[in-house]
């Protein structure tokens, strides 16, 4: 992850119709082709003028966000994390999707919330109680300890120093061409489409465990 700018698009890892009936082609590719093309774009015009900030990271325009001038703050700050959260939310969907946490996650949401099925219960609470455009996330602290958090807007958990794992993204353009404003019928279809396998890399990676 040391892409910094100009940045590009990142392609979908799967194509448009792969995640069909959950996910239908024409809101995938609307999410994916104008939305986060728009993040990207409005990234790169932000940052253009200033080629002191053209060498940072994704991570690093959003982790020390305070650092760069006044008038770009809040604009990098929004379609950073608009990249940044796209990327994230596209690459923890695929191929192996119906597939359940394994290994040292599943031990964790297991101890952390009591079984899958509260964890996924909770997870549905926080995202629909997401008032208005945000993202509900799974993340782990530095104790390798999960949790469940929502963040309005394009924000990240990053700042914060703890580790995404895993997030679901609830703005209406998420799920309003096929959905409507049924968030909660969304959120059960992206549950299937979730692949723990890389979600469970993720945690395997960081915590060694
Ligand atoms: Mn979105």
């Amino acid at each position: 992850m040391d892409r910094h700018y100009p940045f590009t698009l990142q392609p979908l890892p799967y194509s448009y119709h792969e995640l069909s009936p959950g996910l239908d082609e024409v809101t995938l590719q609307f999410h994916h082709d104008k939305h986060l093309q728009t993040y990207v774009d409005n990234l790169n015009k932000a940052l253009e003028p200033h080629p002191k900030f053209h060498a940072w990271t994704l991570e690093e325009l959003l982790v020390k966000n305070e650092v760069l001038p006044e008038e770009i703050r809040q604009p990098v700050k929004n379609n950073a994390g608009g990249v940044y959260n796209h990327e994230m939310y596209f690459q923890c969907m695929g191929k192996n999707r119906e597939s359940q946490p394994e290994g040292a996650l599943a031990a964790a949401i297991t101890a952390d919330f009591g079984s899958f099925d509260e964890f996924k219960e909770k997870f549905k609470q926080e995202a629909l109680n997401q008032f208005g455009s945000g993202w509900a996330w799974l993340i782990h602290d530095a104790k390798c300890g999960l949790h469940i958090i929502r963040l309005p807007n394009q924000d990240t958990p990053l700042p914060y120093h703890v580790y995404p794992l895993l997030l679901v993204d609830v703005w209406e353009h998420a799920y309003y061409l096929q959905y409507q404003n049924r968030r909660a019928e969304y959120l059960d279809h992206w549950f299937e489409l979730v692949d723990w396998k890389k979600v469970g890399k993720k945690y395997h990676d960081h915590c060694g465990v």
